[in-house]
């Protein structure tokens, strides 16, 4: 390098903590949500949904609601099915109602939509509505669905007999069943990772504007993935996708809550189509808890095959999956039970074998959703878990256990034991960061001392690897459509520049980071580039952003979009420079001679010979698209401790200390990535400590309303310690980024749980499902049992 290299840091580039550009408008209460933007001759919808979870609809009769002043259109299953409309395909190959014709399955489902003048008679509307149901027995777990004689809750779908979804495997059954023959020691555990809900500020939305002039369809909504959806309503609603525009404007967090379709889009659509007219769609807060993307509600149990001195031969799992009444997980096509089978990624085990069961009940659709990597969170919750109780089983040490069974630096490339090919990590020098940082040898001393005069102190270690970023295109797809992504960049000739992704930010600050990538590769000041995400009409195709893939997959397309822009540049500056292409060096943000460094040229100086000095024959311009398909995923990897104090008299704990100890490879942003990450630690703990939503015997919701379901707030948000001293750059990504966006979700409810249960060793408790709450802690410590968070079943 010359002396004249630019200063990256100062131009935000790689490593710089740049303030999210994003911010500016957001704070100041100047973002561009779906509700905010208002069409000409707008109308407006509500959704009558089902007060029953199972029920047959014996009629309909809308004549009251057509009578309202106001009202445009009264919408029915029945009227949707005359356009072939009342069902829609999912992303996991099943159907979903669009709006109910024969049954109701769900409480909450989707039975009629009103399209009035403003929400307010549309709602009047609403209740105008009479449906006579004639009620059935509801089922609200998967052992209620698998028992003789359930009712067949889809039993619109020729050949099913039964409430099975799915019954998927993997793994080496042989190899994991002589694992066991061969153990000293077999460690059980079984857990309900209860339902939880992504649960954004901003619920959804859609405006669905079909011109008539031009036949063209606009809609702008909230969807983390607008080229899918565009796909999707192609195929739904049969219009050439050329003739369709998805528009997603600032989105007020998405958490995989914004990836599914659903059926308010799908009716607002249809409504314009038949209207002429634009039409609004926005969900309210309950409709959001009870009707959209739930994640988790699963079943797991497992045990793990143990020789004396502490080394893991083998495990067995299974799953119970709760998937509501369709079978909707946006997730790749291969995998029923998403990529559960990263579970043990961690450690090296040399056989395991993995059988999951899904099964229809009469709730929501959904199992996939969250800051998930497609059900990565309760793998790895599963795994922390096991683990802990295979240590506290063997005796062993929480820490010592896990290093003994960790992947070690030098075995990378290491397949896991259900076949992932993990790339790189330091897993022993990030824990013990964090054992250091949280003064581990002290503690347990600390926790005896206390144990001896009532005190009950715990500390929970939960030490993950994350499978970030779908695809590579041959094991990654859905419905067909492989995930890759894209980057388009055009330089302006003053050396200022558009860049556009396939992805889609939701409030993980793209708009700020994506800059800093371009910033890197061409010394482009990050103020100079303008990003802009989520309109099909100008996006380049991509499948949008969920499992943590926009840096791992949009975001090395925008590295090589602009490793492209800078392979034209050399030429105009061996142009400029009158030298071969051969003599030229590079540096950021100039090329220049390599016998007389003082002679270069900037990029921008490139930049605007693209468009007034190119030489003979030369296309004019600079501008570029890059497609990436990645070879692999990203593998980070976290270690998570908590400490926490429980009072035995009332079960409430406290947390004492959080440290995390994150390793996600080269850094774009710091400053975002530790925003990420704190967010992710506080959903983990609000899941883990007061996140509440389930359903009673009768299949009523219970929670799906911000007075029961809690959000935690500053007030009871723990203060997190966050180290990124251990950095391995992902060895496939051409900045050596790895995913971050969900880690700390991922692996932090473990931590918290496993705190507790520590709190209480020496009482036989294994076990007390999330949320866990303090009459749970009491009970665990009153009676000396594990507390299932199971939903209960109606008895008679
Ligand atoms: N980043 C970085 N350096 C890295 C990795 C990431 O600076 N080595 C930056 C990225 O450039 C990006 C952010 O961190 O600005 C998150 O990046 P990434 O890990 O690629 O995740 P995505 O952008 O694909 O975001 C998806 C992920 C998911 S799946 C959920 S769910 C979730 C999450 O992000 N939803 C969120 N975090 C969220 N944060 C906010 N504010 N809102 C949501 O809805
Ligand atoms: Cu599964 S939640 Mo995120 O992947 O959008």
């Amino acid at each position: 390098m010359t002396s004249q290299a630019l200063d990256e840091i100062k131009i935000g580039g790689l490593g710089s903590s740049r303030k999210r550009v994003e911010d500016d408008r957001f704070i100041r209460g100047r973002g561009n949500y779906t509700d905010d933007i208002t069409l000409p001759g707008m109308l407006h919808m509500e959704i009558l949904r089902s007060p029953l979870p199972h029920a047959i609809i014996k009629s309909i009769d809308t004549s009251k609601a057509w009578e309202i002043p106001g009202v445009h259109l009264v919408l029915t299953g029945e009227m949707m099915a005359t356009r072939n409309l009342a069902w829609m395909p999912t992303l996991s190959y099943d159907t979903q109602a669009v709006l109910a014709t024969d049954k109701v399955r769900f409480q909450g489902q989707e039975v009629a939509c009103v399209i009035a003048d403003d929400p307010y008679i549309a709602k009047d509307a609403c209740e105008a509505i009479e449906v006579d149901y004639e009620p059935l027995p509801p089922i609200v777990n998967p052992w209620q669905g698998l028992a003789e004689g359930a009712p067949v809750i889809r039993d619109d779908k020729t050949g099913q007999s039964d409430n099975v979804v799915y019954n998927w495997e993997v793994g080496d059954k042989a190899g994991t069943d002589r694992a066991f023959e061969q153990a000293d020691a077999i460690s059980k555990l079984e857990l309900h990772y209860p339902r939880s809900h992504p649960s954004p500020i901003e619920c959804c939305g859609s405006i669905a504007d079909f011109n008539r002039a031009t036949s063209k369809l606009t809609v702008y909504m909230t969807t983390q993935a607008p080229h899918i959806i565009r796909a999707a309503v192609a195929m739904v609603a049969e219009l050439p996708e050329h003739m369709i525009r998805i528009i997603s404007p600032d989105i007020g967090g998405g958490f995989g809550n914004k990836v599914p379709v659903y059926p308010g889009y799908v009716c607002s659509i249809l409504a314009s189509i038949l209207l002429e007219r634009p039409v609004k769609w926005i969900e309210d807060k309950t409709g959001n808890l009870i009707s959209t993307g739930f994640a988790r509600d699963i079943y797991l149990k497992g045990e793990m095959a143990l020789r004396r001195d502490g080394k893991i031969l083998g495990v067995r799992m299974h799953t119970d999956a709760d998937h509501g009444a369709f079978f909707s997980d946006a997730q790749p096509s291969k995998f029923k039970i998403g990529l559960m089978h990263s579970a043990f990624a961690t450690y090296d085990i040399p056989a395991a074998h993995l059988t999951a069961r899904g099964v229809y009940t009469n709730k929501a659709p959904g199992g996939v959703a969250y800051r998930c990597s497609f059900r990565v969170t309760e793998a790895m919750f599963f795994q922390e878990r096991m683990i802990q109780a295979a240590a506290d089983d063997l005796g062993m040490d929480q820490a010592a256990f896990r290093r003994m069974n960790f992947v070690r630096d030098d075995d990378f490339p290491h397949r896991t034991p259900f076949g992932f090919l993990t790339d790189s990590g330091q897993y022993a020098k990030c824990l013990d960061v964090g054992l250091a940082a949280i003064d581990y040898d002290n503690f347990r001393k600390e926790q005896a001392e206390a144990r001896k005069r009532g005190r009950l102190l715990g500390l929970g270690i939960s030490t993950m690897t994350e499978p970030l970023g779908a695809g590579n295109s041959r094991e990654y797809d859905i419905l067909g459509i492989k995930m890759f992504d894209s980057a388009e960049l055009k330089v302006h000739m003053t050396g200022k520049a558009l860049l556009r992704t396939g992805a889609k930010t939701q409030g993980q600050g793209h708009e700020t980071t994506w800059a800093q990538i371009v910033a890197h590769e061409l010394g482009i000041p990050a103020d100079d580039v303008t990003v802009e995400e989520g309109d099909t009409d100008t996006a380049p195709f991509g499948m949008g952003t969920y499992a943590s893939r926009s840096t791992p997959v949009a975001g090395a397309a925008v590295a090589m979009v602009s490793r492209k822009i800078r392979a034209k540049a050399r030429k105009l500056a061996a142009h400029l420079l009158e030298v071969s292409e051969e003599d030229i060096e590079w540096e950021l943000g100039r090329f220049y001679v390599r016998s007389s460094p003082s002679r270069g040229v900037t990029i921008q100086e490139c930049a605007m010979a693209a468009y007034s000095n190119m030489p003979d024959g030369m296309e004019p311009g600079l501008e570029n698209t890059a497609y990436y398909d990645p070879p692999n995923l990203t593998w980070p990897f976290a270690v998570y401790i908590v400490t926490v104090e429980v009072d035995p008299e009332t079960g409430v704990w406290d947390v004492l200390r959080m440290v995390a100890v994150d390793d996600c490879g080269v850094r774009i942003n710091p400053m975002i990535v530790e925003g990420q990450i704190m967010g992710g630690l506080t959903e983990a703990y609000a899941m883990s400590s007061m996140q509440f939503i389930t359903f009673d015997a009768d299949g009523n919701c219970v929670g799906s309303n911000y007075m029961d379901y809690l959000l935690p707030t500053a007030w009871e948000t723990p203060g997190y310690e966050l180290h990124s001293e251990v950095v391995t750059p992902c060895p496939h990504h051409p900045i050596g980024a790895k995913g971050i966006g969900e880690c700390a979700a991922v692996g932090g409810p473990a931590a918290f749980v496993n705190a507790v249960i520590d709190a209480l060793s020496g009482t036989g408790v294994r076990n007390i499902d999330m949320p866990v709450l303090p009459d749970r802690v009491w009970e665990a410590l009153t009676y000396r049992r594990d507390v299932s968070g199971a939903p209960p079943v109606r008895q008679d």
